[in-house]
């Protein structure tokens, strides 16, 4: 990696641009993934790279529906492996859910890596190494599901994911997490739950909510999911964006 100094004011930012050079390097994230990532850099910034108020209720709200959920899945494709590979494995952990790769450029061999990386990370219920079912409406391989996993699941966790396969699972009467940093995407429009946060902190913030709320009664956490409002949340996740323009227009 390449050395970045420690009191560069985008400290975590640029390390988050290694980590993902990194990803690509050793066969996990694609070069697409790279792309991605500099699209949510943008929107990261104008975000102040911190989690909103809004963000934070919107980690807590999909922690309570992953709490309440039947089959709940947590979804990994290269660059949520190569930025969030532990903290994901221990928030399936912490909400009792399996992990399934999933890739819209999938290749076996991207697959085999990404699912030794979760296994290295203490990852037991692991899906997508062979799956045997297509969600329906869409072509190509990112159809591809696991019968036990998402195929099945009430809830998805899926990070970063694409508008079509969102849309896709909505369809199919799940309950949709995303983590999207666009509050403007097919994605984040689409989802049941868009939180509007850079994955890196999202992860470990629902990590730390899942801790705190697992003691929660049905009746609480059901209280939490029925209080969130999607449009709501990308509305203030829009406003903060152009706060951010507003005041370095006035400065
Ligand atoms: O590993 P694969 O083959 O499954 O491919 C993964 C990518 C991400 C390349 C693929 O799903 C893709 O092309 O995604 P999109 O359609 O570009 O959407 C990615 C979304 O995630 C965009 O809206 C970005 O703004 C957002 N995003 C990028 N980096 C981050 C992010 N959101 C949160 N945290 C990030 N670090």
């Amino acid at each position: 990696m390449t050395d970045i100094p420690r009191d560069h004011p985008r400290y975590q930012s640029l390390v988050t641009r290694e980590m993902l050079v990194k990803g690509v390097r050793d066969g996990i994230t694609s070069m697409q993934g790279l792309i991605a990532q500099g699209r949510g850099e943008a929107f990261d910034y104008l975000l102040g790279e911190k989690t909103t108020v809004s963000a934070l209720g919107a980690e807590k709200a999909a922690v309570a529906m992953l709490l309440l959920a039947r089959n709940p899945v947590v979804s990994v494709n290269g660059n949520a492996a190569a930025l969030a590979a532990p903290e994901m494995v221990r928030l399936a952990k912490a909400v009792n859910a399996g992990v399934e790769v999933n890739l819209f450029h999938r290749t076996e061999e991207r697959v085999g890596k990404i699912a030794a990386v979760l296994r290295a990370s203490g990852c037991e219920r692991l899906y997508g190494e062979h799956p045997d079912r297509l969600i329906p409406g869409l072509s190509h391989d990112r159809a591809k599901a696991s019968s036990e996993g998402i195929f099945t699941a009430d809830v998805v966790l899926v990070p970063l994911e694409d508008g079509d396969r969102c849309e896709a699972l909505v369809k199919m009467d799940k309950k949709v997490i995303v983590v999207d940093l666009n509050p403007l995407s097919r994605s984040a429009r689409t989802a049941t739950v868009t939180i509007v946060d850079n994955i890196v902190r999202a992860i470990p913030n629902m990590l730390k909510l899942a801790g705190e709320m697992k003691s929660l009664s049905r009746a609480e956490l059901e209280a939490i999911v029925k209080e969130f409002g999607n449009e709501a949340t990308l509305s203030a996740a829009l406003d903060a964006m152009m706060e951010t323009v507003q005041s370095s227009k006035q400065s």
